[in-house]
């Protein structure tokens, strides 16, 4: 541990942390005697390419792989990885609660452990039929387990509760693409961020949530000063501190603004008839069909001055943004959770499309809209695999008997097989667990004790539940409840698929032996489903590579084809965006262009095609301004925000393991305006409670301009300060996504 450690602080990493800052990376001493692993970072969604050093069968350093996209660059975190992996507080047996809550953790055989496990689903199903049981997983599980786990439960066990964070996270934007193009996931790729002359960043703190991607954004923006950054956020971000046009405005409302600017560009003439005329269809939001006229009529209402009153946003910044939005050669969309996690998430995915497809911005180098991924595989893991209760693989949907047909078919189970009704979506399933509805949870990848919204109202289902679960730290806030505690090898101590934001799929190689007594989660489940009474039959795999020919070979023909990614090629590229039929295809940056992706037949009449709607048209849809489910009032006259800080990934089980990173970010804090800090008397590091209609909380002040003023924020990595207790559970409609952005509070002085 002592020699990992400081071999890890003089070595690569310490040089790659430096070029991440924009310093030129040095070659590490220790190079020459090290095994360098190819693998992908462990945390965000842009999916950075990352090198292992070994050691004696020990990672020791880490730099940036300058193959992939990432071109040798690494954020702190990423460069920090190595630690994580030999912290003391790594669960290294297997444990169970043999006398229920409360009791305490005892290491056990993986027999044990396993049959225990097993006979509490196989009683359960048993007595209770197979809704009694479900899978929560995660966008940061691999590939190869998303994949087998969906096998496992919906055609294994036969229960659609398969579901898992992604659903917190990416759902709205899953929800926008199919709703508007028929199918999920982008048509972009990072390229466009070097083409881009516009960026459109709308609920995204890239800076924080994404670094590598914030830096390549910033230096486009420095070596083309004619570029233009526009930043929508109600906070004052680092990101929104190399914006030319900084729209500080009403949490909750932008979908007015998204409206507004629609009306200034059609009432400017600034949007493209000849694309949208040929590639769009105008749909009311009851999905039926409209015309040009119509949608210019809806509009009406959405005048710059109508806008203003809504948003706060000056009614002359609506229309410059709007004019810089259509006129600049190429705009790139760039958003995030400020947009997805709100309870009109979809509705204001759907209205960036519009803006895209009204303009004739996507299609082309630099101009797309571009949903950043947060987890480093929801994408490829989860939205891809069709790993969420209403889905199946390769874009089908539980909903359709034939797509439902063509995965029995393709599994070998009988017609039938897979229930016709969707499963319990993230929030209702821990309701479910509550009423005692749902029995018996595997939990995979994920710290829901921690980040579900509404805790207050969630930790009993946890409580009362039967809970295995597979972790690697101790300090997950969710072990508490595990009645079975499984450790799970870490990161390169197994091998697997990630799938990033821009369709692209990179591998991570096994670099060391598990830990202690760990072992990769797949072979973990296939141990547990085949014990559990799956037919072993549909368990065909040894290892996760198998598991990957599987779903290779059933992407064939799908709309997500990446057939020709063989595990081979995998580990001699540093990812390959899909589509890619076939072994010697390079893989598609444009998605939907003729002559570019090759699911679009190389003598289509129109350049681009939208193959995701059988019309092969995109949808541009009425999505009037509605408010957030609990906007600020007189009783809870503030709003709470919550998010990340750079240095935490979510929870801080991980990030929280290591001191350098621990040191930046110590403890949860709430973020006031010094306007009203000044009127509440609230100084720096004094103790404020946050009290909303749940519950109440008390946060040391960080009084910054960052919030504007009536709004605060808080970051939710801390478990000593639980802030989902304070949050409600209102969802999206459509994709089923909790509102975290926006809640009402009392904000005062603790005396
Ligand atoms: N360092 C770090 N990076 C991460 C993660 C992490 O935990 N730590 N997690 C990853 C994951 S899973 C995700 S999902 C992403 C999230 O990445 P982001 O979405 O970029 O990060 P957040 O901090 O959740 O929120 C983004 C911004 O939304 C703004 N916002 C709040 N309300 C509104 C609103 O009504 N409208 C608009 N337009 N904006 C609003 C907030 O002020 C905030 O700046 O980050 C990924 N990257
Ligand atoms: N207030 C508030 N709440 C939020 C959000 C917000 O913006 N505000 N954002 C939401 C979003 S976007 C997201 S994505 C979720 C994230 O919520 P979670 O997924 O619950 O948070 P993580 O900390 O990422 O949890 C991952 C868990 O997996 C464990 N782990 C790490 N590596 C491995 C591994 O290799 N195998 C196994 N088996 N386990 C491993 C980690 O120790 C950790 O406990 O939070 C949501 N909650
Ligand atoms: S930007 Fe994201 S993927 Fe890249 S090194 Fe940082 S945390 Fe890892
Ligand atoms: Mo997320």
């Amino acid at each position: 541990m002592k020699l990992s450690r400081r071999e890890f602080l003089k070595g690569a990493a310490a040089s790659t942390a430096l070029a991440a800052i924009g310093l030129p990376g040095v070659a590490a001493a220790a190079e020459a005697e090290t095994k360098w692993v190819k693998g992908v970072c462990r945390y965000c969604g842009t999916g950075c390419g990352v090198l292992v050093g070994v050691q004696n069968g020990k990672a020791v350093s880490i730099k940036g792989d300058p193959n992939n996209h990432n071109q040798g660059l690494l954020c702190l975190k990423g460069a920090m990885l190595i630690p994580v992996i030999y912290t003391p507080d790594r669960i290294l047996e297997p444990m169970i609660r043999r006398n229920g809550k409360g009791s305490e953790l005892e290491k056990v055989s993986w027999d044990e452990a396993l049959d225990f496990a097993a006979k509490r689903f196989r009683d359960t199903i048993s007595e209770f039929g197979p809704n009694a049981v479900a899978y929560y997983g995660s966008g940061q599980a691999l590939t190869e387990e998303s994949y087998l786990a969906n096998k496992i439960w919906k055609a294994g066990f036969k229960t659609n509760n398969v579901d898992g964070n992604p659903r917190l996270c990416m759902a709205s934007a899953v929800g926008g693409y199919t709703t508007t193009f028929g199918k999920d996931e982008p048509m972009g790729t990072y390229y466009d961020i070097d083409n881009a002359t516009c960026f459109f960043i709308i609920g995204s703190n890239t800076s924080e949530a994404h670094p590598v991607l914030f830096r390549r954004i910033a230096r486009r923006k420095q070596f083309n000063p004619d570029v233009k950054i526009i930043v929508v956020d109600p906070r004052r971000t680092n990101t929104s501190r190399i914006a030319d046009l900084h729209l500080h405005f009403k949490p909750g409302t932008d979908l007015a603004l998204l409206n507004g600017m629609a009306h200034v560009i059609i009432k400017d003439e600034l949007d493209d008839y000849r694309f949208h005329g040929r590639h769009c269809v105008f749909k009311d939001n009851d999905g039926s069909e409209r015309t040009f006229e119509d949608y210019k009529a809806f509009l009406a209402e959405y005048t710059p001055e109508r806008v203003q009153e809504i948003t706060g946003i000056s009614a002359e910044n609506v229309v410059k943004v709007a004019r810089l939005f259509a006129e600049s050669p190429n705009t790139l969309s760039l958003w995030c959770m400020g947009i997805n996690q709100r309870s009109y998430g979809v509705w204001a995915n759907n209205l960036i499309h519009n803006l895209h497809l009204l303009t004739g911005h996507i299609g082309r180098l630099g101009a797309s809209p571009l949903s950043l991924t947060g987890q480093p595989n929801a994408c490829g893991g989860v939205r891809d695999t069709g790993s969420l209760s209403h889905l199946l693989p390769a874009g089908r949907v539980i909903a359709n008997e034939k797509h439902r047909n063509e995965m029995e078919d393709f599994w070998g189970v009988p017609r039938g097989t897979i229930q016709p009704t969707i499963g319990h979506h993230a929030v209702a399933l821990f309701g479910a667990m509550a009423t005692g509805d749902v029995k018996a949870v595997f939990i995979h990848c994920t710290n829901p004790a921690h980040t579900l919204p509404n805790l207050n109202k969630y930790t009993p289902g946890l409580q009362k539940a039967f809970i295995v679960q597979t972790e690697c730290f101790h300090d997950a806030e969710t072990t508490k409840y595990a009645d079975v505690l499984l450790p799970a090898a870490f990161w390169c101590e197994t091998d697997g698929v990630y799938g990033c934001t821009e369709r692209r799929y990179s591998l991570t190689e096994q670099a060391v032996q598990p830990s202690g007594n760990s072992r990769p989660v797949v072979n973990i489940m296939m141990d547990f489903a085949k014990r559990a009474g799956v037919d072993p039959k549909l368990i065909p795999f040894e290892n996760a590579a198998d598991i990957w020919d599987e779903w290779r070979t059933l992407s064939n023909g799908s709309p997500y084809n990446f057939y020709g990614m063989t595990r081979e090629r995998l580990k001699k590229e540093s990812g390959i965006r899909w589509p890619c039929p076939t072994e010697d295809h390079p893989g598609t940056v444009l998605r939907f262009v003729r002559g570019e992706d090759p699911l679009v037949p190389a003598d289509h009449p129109e350049k681009v095609f939208f193959y995701g709607n059988p019309n092969g048209k995109a949808n541009i849809l009425f999505r009037p301004y509605m408010p957030p489910f609990e906007p600020a009032d007189a009783d809870y006259p503030f709003v709470l925000t919550t998010g990340r800080v750079i240095d935490h990934w979510h929870t801080a089980t991980m990030t929280g393991q290591v001191p350098e990173l621990r040191k930046a970010y110590p403890g949860a804090f709430v973020e006031v305006n010094p306007e009203d800090a000044a009127r509440m008397d609230i100084r720096n590091g004094d103790q404020v409670v946050l009290e909303t209609r749940r519950d109440k909380m008390t946060f040391p002040a960080k009084v910054t301009d960052t919030c504007m003023p009536g709004l605060v924020f808080c970051p939710f990595f801390d478990k000593k300060k639980l802030v989902n207790r304070l949050f409600h559970d209102a969802v999206d409609n459509i994709s089923k996504e909790p509102e975290y952005k926006i809640c009402a509070t009392k904000v005062y002085k603790q005396v």
